[in-house]
């Protein structure tokens, strides 16, 4: 809404705005303008002094108005500066606040900056935490196997250090009794004759016992062929076995050992083997290392190397087992050829079965196979319900006596079959 107040100021040449009321004044006086330098037109005629008088009030008035007007635009002007002030200080506060704005927003940035920093750095942490795991294991591994590697060698070291041990005692006991021998002399020779069991023996000729080394063998078993009707029975079985010792004589014919032992309960019939393979009846043309099956409890057995008995001589040999330790040990003519461990422990052989000798059992006391006999000759079979010491072993093979403890022996043969014969022969070389 305009205002007089609004008005635009009049030019300094200008005589000023003349408000109403002055209008209505100056027409009942009959003056149209009160501008100097016109005649005054008019009915009466004023004095100069009148007229300069009203000429002098009304630049005053004047003057009044333009003042005033002057004061109203000072005024606005103010009120102008006035708001243009605070508008800059909205703006300034505006500005302030979009700068603290940022400043929060970097912060928080910032703070998931350090946030995401940290996570990395744990993930790293822990990654490391898993390779040192990962490392620790691999070291426990390795500490394992070093440590199995060793008590192998241990294991080793020790059967090395018994069997050194065994062979002493056994060099130690040749040596005392090659002086007993030599100082017996003939009288034990006619002790010897004296003892000279008569069953199932076919006497030879005598011959001086100053030549025969190897004695005690009780006599020979001939087996001359490969055939299911060789072989020899017992008289007696064997009692419940939780340790033996098997040693026998033998001089193998054919390329192969065959059936030794043969041992057959109602439950099994390989309750306790020596089976040397036939390898030349099998497929294979290269020729393979004879072993002999050692059957303690089928399945379980060892195989021993028996390669050095397969030359057409005499050999000694003796198979050891003992459940208590689980363990065996086999002798060839004196000698610790093989031995192991983790062998049947805890197992005992039962009584009672029916012992063979030459022929391998399938069924109790039958089912021969004769590809499987003994083909050759055997002397001073014995078995023991203990295992012997690797002297008591010497001492059998150097034929020097018969330890305590014998459950089987030639003397107990009460079916010597087909034929095989059985010859007597107090002294290994009194009996080819
Ligand atoms: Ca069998």
């Amino acid at each position: 809404m305009r205002t007089r107040l609004q008005l635009p100021p009049p030019h300094p040449t200008q005589p000023p705005y003349q408000s109403q009321e002055e209008r209505k004044r100056l027409g009942e006086r009959g003056q149209e303008s009160p501008l100097p330098g016109h005649p005054q037109q008019g009915p009466k005629p004023q004095s100069v002094e009148e007229t300069r008088e009203e000429v002098e009030m009304e630049r005053r008035r004047g003057d009044e108005v333009w003042r005033r007007s002057e004061v109203t635009r000072t005024e606005m002007r103010r009120g102008e500066k006035e708001r243009t002030e605070r508008r800059r200080e909205e703006e300034e506060r505006t500005e302030r606040r979009r700068g603290e704005e940022e400043r929060t927003e970097w912060r928080r940035e910032e703070e998931e900056r350090t946030e995401r920093r940290k996570e990395e750095e744990e993930r790293t942490e822990r990654r490391k935490e898993e390779e040192e795991r990962t490392e620790r294991r691999k070291e426990e591994e390795e500490r394992t196997e070093r440590r199995k590697e060793e008590e192998e060698r241990t294991g080793r070291r020790k059967e090395e250090e018994e069997r050194t041990g065994r062979r002493k005692e056994e060099e130690e006991r040749t040596e005392r009794r090659k002086e007993e021998e030599e100082m017996k002399g003939e009288e034990s020779q006619i002790q010897n004759l004296l003892q000279l069991p008569v069953r199932h023996k076919i006497p030879l000729q005598h011959i001086p016992r100053r030549e025969a080394t190897i004695c005690n063998v009780d006599s020979m078993l001939l087996f001359p062929s490969a055939s299911s009707e060789n072989y020899v029975t017992f008289s007696r079985s064997f009692p419940a076995l939780p340790e033996l010792s098997v040693c026998l004589w033998l001089r193998v014919d054919v390329g192969y050992v065959g059936t030794l032992l043969s041992y057959a309960t109602e439950d099994n019939d390989n309750k306790l083997v020596l089976y040397g393979r036939n390898s030349s009846s099998s497929s294979s043309s290269t020729p393979s290392r004879a072993t002999l099956d050692f059957v303690v409890g089928d399945p379980a057995y060892r195989e021993l190397p028996v390669d050095s008995v397969l030359d057409g001589c005499w050999h000694h040999l003796c198979v050891l087992w003992s459940s208590i330790q689980g363990r065996f040990w086999h002798y060839t003519d004196r000698r610790l050829t093989s031995a192991g461990s983790r062998f049947r422990k805890g197992y005992e052989v039962p009584g009672g079965g029916i012992v063979v000798l030459g022929a391998e059992q399938d069924s109790q006391g039958g089912g021969f196979d004769p590809t499987e006999g003994f083909v050759g000759r055997l002397a001073g079979f014995t078995v023991w319900d203990r295992v012997l010491s690797p002297g008591e072993v010497t001492g059998v093979a150097m034929g020097r006596g018969v330890p305590r403890g014998v459950v089987l022996e030639l003397g107990d043969v009460d079916g010597v079959h087909g034929e095989v014969q059985q010859v007597a022969c107090e002294c290994l070389e009194h009996c080819s």
